[in-house]
């Protein structure tokens, strides 16, 4: 490595700033070659070393000028490096006035953070470190202050001008020239400042708070885009109301406004009252979005509303505890979308990515507790386990206080906190204080990473009417703990008797809650033993997926069969499918490893059979239990993965359903088919899960042609979640001349909505039947691909390295190879879009071989470039020690 070795900054190192802001005043002069920014501070020592030096950070600025109390500084009164500006101590007295010039280019900007261009318009990201990218600031979320901010631009082609707060003051200027003055009342921290300057439509609309306040709600996109807002402010209204209702979190200003952007790193950004999205998670309308992306735009509008309070009013002391904001706003929106949506159908989503693709990187060298220890570069800790994993351990807490002590801790959280910068302690703390409970043990899911594993056994005498379960519990090595303290893990379970009933359960230990059914496993081994068991029940484990664990218990296909008819607990149900069809997978991928002829299951194709011959009227769960375990999730259950031999296991499994039950999943179908106007409600979005799911079944088949039902489909689909999943069916299929004509119409239909076509660009980065990185390639060159817009690479690169896992993980090492390439060109321009295609590579180390070593190979190969940015040789280098 060529590098100059980045260095790790710990938590157990972290100081109390020396300086506090009391107000910032932000003058930004707009131009298209550059932009000019003044900053004036009114600041004052907070330490008790009174001679201590001013540290700010400031990252590509050009320096124009620096003042304290209006007396310019030289060159001997600071020193500056490429990373910050250090003002020496006897220049400063104890209170005093910052005034710094700089000079930046935006329009160069192509890393995305800090103030830079999309689409033509300015915008802004400053979370987590990108604010000292437009000046030099104290730049870390313990420093709060309050914002008035000046913009000003060409009136004619930046005619809105917006940052945080309320509108105080607008100005016609010379030539051309206009101003805004915005003033945010609020305390914040720089990482929550926001501008943004274009050409912009708006929709508007009100909502009155429960208080009887009136917020004017906006939402800003580029004129094309003007009909497909409608929606997102609905999922901001559902989420203003469902905060109050649920967690009595009123909204704290008259003004709402949400940005459409195109070219963004990530989701969303929740800004103080100036939330910036990226446009795919904002826009839609029936025509031009699907069922899901619906979902996800109500999810992440009503995350990013629900971080005004999880985040904005109570911030984080430093980013190690980004996940007391992240994880704790994950719970907050997935439960909204519980009680929006299908509560079980949420749940299973949330697990099934958990378990997919958390667990994987728990499993893996970028492994870190949901407090990390340290970091290089934070932009690599955005990760599943700040936000899934945290969102688990906040649920459990949930869990373990009940809804009623869960409210009363987080009402004393941001009483005692608000205005603060907090750490995940003080949450944990306000829970314990407002339930009474002893979370003490429970901590060790802030410190230890790797997902802890539970064996479970059983035991049933029939000459005392007892079953016993003893329950192990174990944690894998990682890298920052090596001897793990057991886990206080919320177990909840259901013990089934013969008729499929619930016993009720009756149990002296005093770790077993008798009104919620949960056990408080707390040690290495325990045994519980529930008495009046007439016969031997069958144990449903973990119901709702009480706790992030990996569950081992040894049960039968009869058992799970009788789970999947009776568990009362809808989760269970579809887990015990799971289970059932991943035995089957994993066994029939030895087959094919050992040459031996592939027979399909019957206990499996029984299952399939009855789900379709009694639909109930539970659509969505129907959908759920008739699909397969993924291919990445099988992947995850092997610690060695024979990728090829589990993607031919599952191939055959589908195939040979398919073949089997066309008949039935096109009765199905048919059932479903209906000509309604399209409605994104759970009910019709259920129906067309299972609508297409079935689709997909039946273009898999040889001994029927159901070419033209997909076909047909895709011509007269009043909506783009049907066309969109009759085209995937086309082009997952044997009818590859058809997929190709359908694919052509399609991008002829769309090519003007930047959107659709990237859902195009993702749809043949993921086929199976394409060439591998052949087609691959022909994406890149595409009009429509552009290397600098993140959506673009995610929707090729990210999803053939993530999703197209036949082919990424073709035998040749093609595939790795071709990603090396592509991180190593992306690292040049935007550092955290390349280290998040790391991921898929990161994994070598579970991957058969000769995979991972070629994998490794890959890694390798981006190791020896020179000028890695801190966030690729972060992620590299981590993955090669290991
Ligand atoms: N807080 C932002 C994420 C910022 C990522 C910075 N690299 C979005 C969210 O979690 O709501
Ligand atoms: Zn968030």
């Amino acid at each position: 490595m060529k590098n100059a070795e980045p260095k790790a900054i710990y938590l157990k190192d972290y100081q109390a700033p020396a300086f506090e802001i009391e107000s910032t005043h932000l003058n930004f002069d707009l131009y298209d070659d550059y932009t000019l920014v003044s900053s004036t501070l009114k600041m004052r020592r907070s330490g008790v070393n009174k001679h201590a030096d001013l540290f700010l950070n400031g990252q590509e600025l050009e320096l124009i000028s620096v003042s304290v109390n209006g007396e310019n500084l030289s060159e001997e009164h600071y020193e500056q490096t490429p990373e910050s500006l250090t003002v020496h101590g006897a220049n400063i007295p104890d209170e005093f006035t910052l005034a710094i010039q700089t000079k930046i280019k935006p329009q160069e900007n192509t890393a995305l953070e800090g103030l830079y261009k999309s689409s033509g318009m300015f915008c802004t990201q400053c979370e987590a470190e990108g604010f000292r990218r437009i000046t030099y600031f104290l730049d870390r979320p313990d420093v709060m202050s309050v914002y008035e901010v000046r913009i000003t631009a060409d009136q004619k082609a930046y005619p809105v001008l917006l940052s945080n707060g309320n509108l105080i003051a607008t100005e016609i200027l010379e030539n051309g020239r206009h101003s805004t003055t915005w003033q945010d009342p609020h305390k914040k921290p720089c990482y929550l400042f926001a501008l943004v300057a274009g050409d912009l439509k708006h929709i508007e609309d009100t909502f009155t708070t429960m208080s009887g306040v009136d917020v004017t709600l906006r939402i800003f996109v580029e004129p094309q885009n003007i009909d497909k807002c409608d929606f997102a402010m609905g999922a901001l209204k559902r989420s203003m109301k469902w905060d109050e209702e649920v967690y009595g979190r009123e909204y704290d200003l008259n003004i709402f406004n949400i940005v459409a952007v195109d070219a963004f790193n990530m989701g969303a950004m929740e800004n103080k009252s100036l939330n910036i999205f990226n446009s795919s998670c904002v826009l839609a309308n029936p025509k031009t979005a699907t069922d899901s992306t619906f979902q996800r735009i109500e999810a992440i509008v009503a995350h990013e509303y629900f971080h005004n309070w999880s985040g904005n009013r109570v911030t984080c002391r430093d980013w190690f505890q980004l996940s007391l904001k992240e994880g704790f706003t994950v719970f907050r929106d997935s439960e909204f979308s519980a009680d929006v949506g299908s509560r079980t159908v949420k749940r299973i989503e949330d697990v099934s990515l958990l378990r997919t693709a958390q667990f994987a990187e728990d499993a893996g060298p970028m492994s870190h507790p949901i407090l990390p220890a340290s970091f290089i570069e934070i932009s690599n800790f955005y990760t599943l386990t700040i936000y899934e994993k945290g969102a688990e351990v906040v649920r459990m807490i949930h869990n373990i206080l009940g809804a009623q002590d869960f409210r009363k801790g987080s009402d004393l959280y941001f009483e005692r906190h608000d205005g603060q910068a907090v750490t995940t302690e003080h949450f944990v703390k306000a829970m314990e204080d407002a339930s009474g409970k002893d979370l003490n043990q429970f901590r060790n899911w802030y410190h230890q990473a790797g997902t802890p594993e539970l064996w479970v056994s059983d035991d049933f005498d029939s000459s005392t009417n007892t079953y016993s379960l003893t329950i192990k519990q174990t944690c894998r090595d990682t890298p920052e703990t090596q001897e793990k303290k057991p886990y206080h893990i919320p177990f909840s379970l259901g013990l089934l008797d013969d008729s499929g009933n619930d016993y009720a359960l009756t149990c002296d230990d005093a770790e077993f809650n008798a009104q919620t059914n949960v056990i408080n496993v707390t040690q290495p081994e325990q045994t519980f033993t529930f008495s009046n068991i007439s016969s031997k029940p069958v144990p449903s484990l973990l119901r709702g997926f009480s706790a992030p664990v990996k569950l081992h218990f040894d049960y039968s296909v009869e058992q799970l069969q009788f789970l999947m008819a009776h568990d009362s607990d809808g989760f269970n149900r579809w887990d015990a499918g799971q289970t059932l069809a991943t035995k089957i997978i994993l066994n029939l991928s030895q087959d094919v490893l050992a040459g031996r002829d592939l027979v399909l299951d019957e206990g499996l194709f029984d299952v399939f059979k009855s789900l379709l011959s009694n639909l109930n009227d539970d659509l969505a769960m129907q959908a759920q239990m008739l699909s397969l375990p993924s291919l990445a999730y099988l992947i995850e259950q092997q610690d060695q993965a024979q990728v090829h031999a589990l993607y031919t296991a599952r191939s055959f499994v589908k195939q040979t359903l398919a073949d089997r039950l066309h008949a039935d999943f096109n009765q199905v179908y048919q059932k479903c088919v209906d000509a309604c106007e399209y409605e994104p409600s759970p009910q019709a979005i259920a129906k067309r899960t299972l609508k297409n799911l079935c689709l997909q079944f039946m273009t898999q088949t040889h001994q029927y042609d159901y070419s033209v039902t997909a076909q047909q489909q895709f011509e007269q689909a009043n909506n783009m979640t049907d066309q969109f999943a009759a085209l995937g069916a086309l082009v997952n299929s044997h009818h590859q001349d058809m997929a190709q004509t359908a694919l052509q119409q399609f991008y002829q239909q769309w090519q003007h909505d930047v959107l659709v076509v990237n859902m195009w660009l993702s749809l043949q980065a993921s086929s199976d039947h394409a060439q591998g990185v052949a087609s691959v390639n022909e994406l890149l060159s595409h009009e429509a691909f552009d290397i600098k817009n993140p959506n673009k690479v995610r929707s090729v690169v990210g999803v053939f390295a993530a999703q197209n896992l036949r082919h990424f993980h073709g035998d040749d090492g093609a595939g790795y190879n071709w990603l090396a390439d592509r991180i190593i060109e992306l690292d040049a321009l935007n550092p955290q879009i390349a280290s998040r295609l790391l991921g898929p590579l990161t994994k070598w180390k579970r991957i058969g071989q000769p995979n991972g070593t070629q994998m490794k190979q890959a890694l390798e190969k981006i190791a020896q470039r020179s000028n890695l940015s801190k966030d690729v040789y972060e992620v590299v280098t981590k993955t090669l020690v290991s």
